[in-house]
Parts: structure tokens; sequence; C-alpha cells
């Protein structure tokens, strides 16, 4: 690549040819249709056994939905997002110290997806931070905008609070205890990926996001409330999944799927871009410790054909994750029990 980062502010008028996907691998964007029934599900609801009726259906059929009501305030998701931007609007050169290309640093600016393991880029560029604890992590956030460390602490809390309650609701509707995946994932990691898309001249050629699963265990994403584009698959097609205000998109990431012994399916999701606006997402994932032993309870194994996957460490896991390119098969087919 010529530059190392898309955001540079140069509007480029046509696309570079090493984002320019082969033609069976292109989004097709006039065969989606937009996904009219995702479930949306309101965390405000008085009614416990409804929320846990309705995230069990939402994550045996559809893998993701969305929330509302969900307790994360109003004005910690509109300082992020104010913040985010700023940070992309900031000069290249100082966009450029933060720059990496290494997965295991904790904080960094990058592009695409893995540059160097894909054979063709991504129209992204990301600033990827570790955030828990806190801590540990803030001191190395970016200290520009000055701002940035304060806000995005304060999110990530309110939305890491956010995430365990959806944890729980989801052990319950496996008809688990409340707290059996959070003993199981141990003291949870938490990253954030700030995604910035430019606008680009081709988006028929090109993805910001291929199609991917997370290899976390739950993923919480504010889409851009002005700018669509995430599309999930579901029966074989993508559908675009639309903003709707105040809401986050709640993706089940690999480890719930595999925990839930296959019950609940990571999904497939993208990220498409287009011509006109630039596009900002933030996901939070909420990531098992690195020496949490993913199994499924016995609860779900007992019957049936018994644990559909070999019992693995989420380090290992990870490792197999970052060696691969983020469109091969799904990386947990590679964990599977023989049959
Ligand atoms: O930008 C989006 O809507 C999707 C982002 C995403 O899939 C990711 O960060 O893993």
């Amino acid at each position: 690549m010529d530059t190392k980062v898309i955001s540079s502010g140069i509007r480029f008028l046509t696309l570079p040819e090493s984002y320019v996907r082969p033609e069976s691998e292109r989004p097709r964007l006039s065969e989606v249709s937009t996904c009219d029934n995702v479930p949306v599900i309101d965390l405000g609801n008085e009614d416990g056994a409804n929320i846990v009726d309705q995230i069990g259906y939402a994550c045996t059929y559809y893998g993701f939905f969305q929330v509302i009501n969900h307790g994360v305030s109003e004005e910690a998701v509109e300082r992020m997002q104010k913040v985010a931007w700023e940070f992309f609007d900031l000069p290249i050169e100082e966009k450029l110290k933060l720059y990496s290309e290494d997965p295991t640093k904790t904080m960094r600016l990058s592009t695409s997806f893995n540059v160097n393991k894909e054979k063709v880029h991504n129209w992204r560029d990301y600033l990827r931070l570790h955030c828990y604890p806190l801590d540990k992590y803030v001191p190395e956030w970016p200290s520009n905008p000055p701002s940035f460390r304060e806000i995005a602490s304060n999110y990530c809390k309110e939305v890491r609070e956010l995430g365990h309650r959806i944890e729980e609701l989801i052990s319950e509707s496996l008809g688990l205890e409340k707290d059996i995946e959070r003993k199981i994932l141990g003291e949870q990691g938490q990253h954030m990926a700030v995604n910035y898309y430019p606008p680009c001249p081709e988006p028929e050629l090109t993805y910001g996001l291929p199609g991917h699963t997370d290899p976390n265990a739950l993923t919480i994403l504010l889409q851009d409330q002005d700018v669509a584009g995430l599309q999930v698959l579901k029966e074989g097609k993508w559908l675009a999944v639309n903003p709707i205000p105040n809401a986050f998109v709640i993706n089940i990431g690999d480890q719930l799927q595999a925990l839930s012994n296959g019950r609940y399916k990571s999904v497939w999701h993208r990220a498409i871009v287009n011509v006109d606006k630039p596009r900002l997402s933030i996901a939070s994932f909420l990531c098992p410790c690195d020496d949490a032993l993913i199994r499924s309870p016995a609860a779900l194994t007992e019957e049936g054909s018994g644990p559909v996957y070999r019992d693995y460490t989420y380090a290992e896991y990870y490792k197999k994750f970052w060696s691969r390119n983020l469109d091969q098969e799904h990386c947990l087919e590679l964990f599977k029990n023989e049959k």
C-alpha cells in the first residue's frame, strides 16, 4: 500500500488494485435486502422471564439482536461517538504515531484487518484498544484528542456492565445458573475497535470488513446512527441491519457458540462501504480471560451426541484466530470433536 492508512483526508477517485476482490467474492449489493424482523429487545421490560425468552429465541434463530433501554447513558454514547470522529479527523501524521500491524499490541491504529496475512485489503482503518482493567491500559491510549481517555473510559465501564447483564440473561436462556458463563469465562478482558470506513469510490468491489464471526464471547456494537453498513448472514442470505436510535447490536461470539454446545450461533457478519459518506462504528468485545478453559457445561452436553467441541483455552483460540485470514472457514470448526 502507498499510504498505510486510508483515513488520510484525501478522497480516492478509483479503488486501488489491492482492495479489489475477485469477482466471486464481491458483496453483490443489489441482492441484499433489509432484515425487517431483527429482534429488538427492551431491557427495560419489567417482565424478566419475557426478556430471557426473547434472548433465547434471538440467539437460536439469529445469533444477534438489538437492545434498547440498555442502561448505557445517551450522554456516554454521544460523547464517545464525537471523540471517535475527532480522533479520525486528526492529521494523518498524528494518527500514524500510533500505527502498528502487530495484532499482539494492546493499543494500535491499524488498517484493513491483518495486512500481513491477507491477500486483498479491506476499506477500513481502526483504532484497537484493550480496555480492562482500565488503570492498566488507559495510560497507553491516545492522548489526542485530550478528552479521549476520560470519555472512552467512562463508555467502557458502562458497556461492560451491559455486557455482563446480557451474559447472565444468555445463561438463563440456556437453562443454566445466571453466573455460569461468567464463571467459565473468568475475569473477562474487554477490547474496543473504533472502525472508520472512509467514502469508497467502488463499494461493489470491496468490503469494510468481509464476512466473519467474532472470536470473543460477546460483541456490543454501536452502529453509526446515520450511515448503514452492517450486514448479517441469515439462512444463506446477506441482510442489512439498519441502525435504530439508541440501540446496540449484540452479536454472539465464537466462545458463546462453544459454551452453548453449538445451540447458539456466532453470527457471520460484514461491513460494507458506500460512495458518499464516511461511516464509524464502535465494537466492544468481552473476551474470556486467557487461561479460561472453554467447555460447555454438562447440562448441555449430556444429552444428544455429547460435546461438539474439544476443550481448549481462550489463549489457544485467539492465537489461532489471528494466525489466519478473516474470511476463511469458521475458526471454531478447527476445534470440533471428531464424530
Ligand atoms: O462496522 C460494523 O458495523 C461491523 C464491525 C465489526 O464487525 C467488527 O468490528 O468486528
